[in-house]
């Protein structure tokens, strides 16, 4: 028994710990009390150990790369299990497990496998301590690179240790160790019964550090169907405009693709007088509040970013907050020892991230396609951080984003929540390198939250049906896509900042000041609306990109209807019944020719 000299007084923590600690015997235990020196330490023991590497002290003081196992960089999806008593209840969306079962197959990996290693007890709080949503989690590790990782992804330490003290039994339980490595003995377990996580194999972000999806979406989302709320893979943002009038939109949009930049976003120079407020890039908790409206909050302290394709020019913002205190994962290196990635700049990598040597003028990747950056939401010059008495933002609008080089429109509004709903769930995108398997395949990927939601998809469309019937003042929901190509593979929208031109529209159209053009799909803007001015945009993109093409169109719901129908009983009534009415009007609805 290690219950002596332990810095907390909580009894079920200790008595986990101790079972814990029996269970895999390290050779010391180390509870984490999340200072700035204790982080330092624990960077200098990785520094020591080879673990880590500093970067250019003198270009990026605070800088550190990490380079990971090569077979260990993504999530592992298929890897990850919703282990409820009842398989429909974890829906045909998750892999399941009986929680028996895999309390078992995962105590058997975690047997002894910390001999000879510390065990880090790591106490941290999503959302700031003082806010009344606040939620408490321990996680144990035998990483160093995941309690790194924790300190700038989370409120870590003593402080957030004196508030779990007085929690009793409620508060996350995270047993994370990266084992051997071995993909084949990789399993990301959740109980959300029990408030657990189990997760074995990978040290990788979203597999390892269990505050971010495994806490605050997959538990977090499962928690929420029962209390009235909402745990969403999505950023949110502030908009004010030159009148001073600030809203603020959440944004649900797959992995890797776009959610930091939007977030960040610097609007163009036409744009004077704009600005855009960073709440949060990838994790909303949203509340009904007693207004009637749709409060959101970040529960997150810091960004995990993917690196290539962010530069001064895609994410000012980000490029610039990332020169100092940042920890870098599986990007190249130039010959200054400055990190490099794909998309930074025209310096010339001569690392790559695997730490091999590039021979001029080859085409070896420098960093990998998901290479990561770490970093403090403090960093960030457009962080603006809600009152914790306040515990969030009022939403004025809710966008839906997928990866879709054809089909899909630049920016549609649903006609109601219901048809908004029905926007969100029937959601298809290509897959990114955020998760392992192949890349560019297009998936179903409802409000983004295919990897995420805890629990059974047509109970996930219903309990997004009962929040909104219960505001009064719902924010608007919206469709985007950024992605559209033509034949030869060329954008069609340049996005980034030049996106605030579909964000003014949205906000327009919130403020009930522009009219649109409704089809089966949503409410389109007059081409006239969407403001192209100084934009290299012709006449006939700009006609593609607003254009619903009503048969393909019909095809697509036609397919999103069986995909509904996966899901049984479960799938809401209404929800199938507006799926074929919008496939019925699609078939027959021909656009305006122009
Ligand atoms: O690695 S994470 O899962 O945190 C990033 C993502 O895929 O969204
Ligand atoms: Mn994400």
């Amino acid at each position: 028994m290690i219950t002596k000299d332990v810095p907390t007084t909580n009894r079920a923590l200790i008595r986990w710990v101790d079972e814990v600690t029996r269970l895999v015997e390290p050779q010391k235990v180390h509870w984490c009390d999340g200072s700035q020196e204790e982080h330092q330490r624990f960077v200098q023991e990785m520094v020591d150990a080879g673990e880590l590497l500093a970067l250019n002290s003198e270009t990026y003081p605070g800088c550190y790369l990490y380079r990971s196992d090569p077979q260990d960089v993504a999530r592992s999806e298929h890897r990850t299990f919703i282990c409820t008593p009842s398989e429909e209840d974890a829906g045909s969306n998750n892999n399941w497990l009986a929680p028996e079962q895999a309390h078992s197959r995962m105590d058997a990996l975690f047997r002894r496998c910390m001999k000879g290693r510390t065990l880090y007890v790591v106490p941290y709080c999503m959302g700031r301590p003082s806010s009344r949503y606040a939620q408490f989690g321990v996680e144990i590790t035998d990483s160093l690179y995941v309690v790194v990782n924790m300190k700038i992804m989370t409120r870590m330490g003593r402080e957030v240790l004196s508030r779990i003290d007085g929690l009793g039994e409620d508060f996350v339980r995270g047993l994370h160790s990266t084992g051997d490595l071995s993909p084949e003995n990789r399993w990301i377990m959740h109980f959300p019964q029990e408030m657990m996580i189990k997760s074995y194999g990978s040290g990788y972000g979203g597999n390892a550090l269990l505050g971010k999806k495994c806490h605050a979406l997959r538990l977090a989302s499962y928690q929420g169907r029962r209390e009235g709320w909402l745990a969403e893979h999505m950023l949110i943002v502030g908009i004010e405009d030159p009148q001073g009038r600030r809203d603020y939109i959440a944004a649900a949009f797959p992995s890797a693709c776009g959610k930091t930049n939007l977030a960040m976003m610097i609007p163009p120079p036409l744009y004077k007088g704009w600005k855009i407020w960073t709440v949060g890039d990838d994790i909303a908790w949203l509340r009904p509040g007693e207004d009637g409206r749709l409060w959101a909050m970040n529960p997150e302290a810091g960004f995990f970013g993917v690196a290539p394709g962010t530069s001064a020019q895609t994410n000012p913002h980000a490029y610039g907050m990332m020169q100092q205190n940042t920890l870098f994962t599986n990007v190249g290196l130039t010959a200054e020892g400055e990190p490099w990635w794909e998309g930074k700049d025209d310096k010339v990598p001569t690392v790559d991230w695997l730490g091999t040597s590039i021979s001029r003028g080859s085409e070896q990747v420098a960093a990998h396609p998901n290479a990561r950056f770490t970093v403090s939401c403090e960093q960030c010059p457009s962080y603006q951080p809600p009152a914790p008495e306040v515990g969030g933002v009022p939403l004025s609008a809710i966008l839906f984003g997928s990866r879709r080089a054809s089909l899909v429109p630049l920016v549609f509004e649903a006609q109601d929540w219901l048809h908004g709903v029905l926007a969100g769930a029937s959601m298809c995108s290509e897959t990114t390198a955020a998760a392992s398997g192949e890349t560019g395949v297009l998936r179903h990927d409802p409000m983004a939250m295919k990897p995420f939601c805890g629990y059974n998809f047509g109970d996930y469309w219903q309990h997004w049906m009962s929040v909104g019937a219960g505001l009064k003042q719902p924010p608007r929901l919206f469709h985007v896509n950024w992605f559209r190509q033509d034949s030869s593979k060329r954008y069609l929208w340049p996005g980034f900042g030049e996106n605030i031109r579909v964000l003014q529209w949205i906000l327009q159209r919130c403020r009930g000041e522009v009219a649109g053009i409704t089809t089966p799909l949503g409410i389109l803007p007059h081409s006239e609306d969407l403001n192209t001015v100084e934009l290299d945009l012709a006449p006939h993109h700009l006609r593609e990109l607003l254009y619903v093409d009503g048969g393909a169109y019909a095809e697509q719901m036609g397919k999103v209807r069986t995909f509904f129908e996966g899901f049984g009983s479960r799938t809401p009534q209404a929800l199938l019944e507006a799926c074929s009415v919008m496939q019925k009007e699609l078939q027959q609805y021909r656009a305006p020719t122009t």
